[in-house]
């Protein structure tokens, strides 16, 4: 059944509208990767104190390290999803259209989104606990950590934990994209994990039309303006194919919106 969605969102899908899509774990759903809440979350099975946060890595580095092996090895033989393509093809649509994502498992980008701000970090990035050395495109997955080719420190999966710092300036400028859009839609987030969370509300704030796009109401509903219930993978190509043929760029200045 056609998803419905409001004349008020139809008129701001063209391209003058400056567009932010914000997107959680739900969005890679299903492509088959595990959400963290929820039915069948990762964390009904596993305890986030164990395995997301600093202290657990300093105190059970193996641990950690293999259930980011498990994760990768997941990830490694599933397939973005149409929700990703769609999103990839609003980047391509829209002049303006910024991706922020808490998602780590590099979906987007196989799926042609250029534009990306993680704000959770990249899980198939590497970094070293003592110098700081950024290793990245770790494809294959190592059963166990090799020590740091600069310092021959530890290496630690390129992901942002629980009581970490959000990667400096990336959830500045997701702030900067949000504040100044006109559109902003949240995708498949429980809208649970800070400061992301935020961002819904920040765009409410500054007079964003709010897009909820979810199979059930997140913790951030209420600053929806409309709530599309239903499947990522199923509702952002309908939002896509709507894009009228007009290429991205090109706006009629009458019509140079937010
Ligand atoms: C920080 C990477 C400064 C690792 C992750 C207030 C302000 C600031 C901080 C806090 C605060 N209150 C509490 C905190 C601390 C904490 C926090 O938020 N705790 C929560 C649990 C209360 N935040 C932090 O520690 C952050 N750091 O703020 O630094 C600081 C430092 C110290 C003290 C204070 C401040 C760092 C948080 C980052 C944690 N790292 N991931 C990894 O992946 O292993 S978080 C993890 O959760 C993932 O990134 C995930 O994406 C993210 C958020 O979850 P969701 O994406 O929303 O996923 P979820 O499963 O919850 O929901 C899925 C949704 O999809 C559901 O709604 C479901 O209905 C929907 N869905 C399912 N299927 C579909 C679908 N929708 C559409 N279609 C479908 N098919
Ligand atoms: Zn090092």
């Amino acid at each position: 059944m056609p998803v419905q969605f409001s004349s008020k969102l139809q008129s701001l899908l063209i391209p003058p509208t400056r567009v932010v899509v914000f997107t959680g774990a739900g969005i890679s759903a299903e492509s088959g990767v595990p959400t963290f809440r929820g039915e069948n979350g990762l964390w009904n099975e596993f305890r986030v104190e164990e395995l997301a946060t600093p202290q657990a890595f300093a105190a059970h580095p193996g641990r950690v390290w293999e259930w980011y092996g498990w994760r990768r090895q997941l990830i490694a033989r599933i397939q973005p999803n149409p929700a990703h393509l769609a999103v990839a093809k609003f980047e391509k649509y829209f002049a303006n259209c910024c991706l922020v994502t808490q998602n780590v498992d590099g979906l987007h980008s196989r799926a042609g989104s250029e534009r990306i701000l993680r704000l959770h970090g990249d899980i198939w990035e590497v970094r070293c606990v003592a110098c700081g050395l950024h290793g990245t495109d770790l494809r294959e997955v190592l059963p166990s950590l090799p020590p740091c080719c600069e310092c021959g420190g530890t290496l630690r999966p390129g992901v942002v934990w629980f009581g970490e710092m959000l990667p400096a300036g990336v959830f500045e400028s997701a702030v900067q994209a949000v504040e100044s859009c006109g559109l902003f839609f949240s995708v498949g987030t429980s809208a649970e994990v800070f400061p992301a969370a935020q961002l819904p509300a920040i765009a409410r704030r500054h007079g964003a039309y709010v897009v909820e796009v979810n199979i059930e109401r997140s913790a951030a509903a209420h600053e929806a303006h409309e709530v599309l219930l239903g499947k990522a993978g199923e509702i952002l190509p309908e939002l896509a194919a709507h894009l009228q043929d007009t290429p991205a760029g090109r706006s009629t200045p009458e019509t140079e919106s937010r």
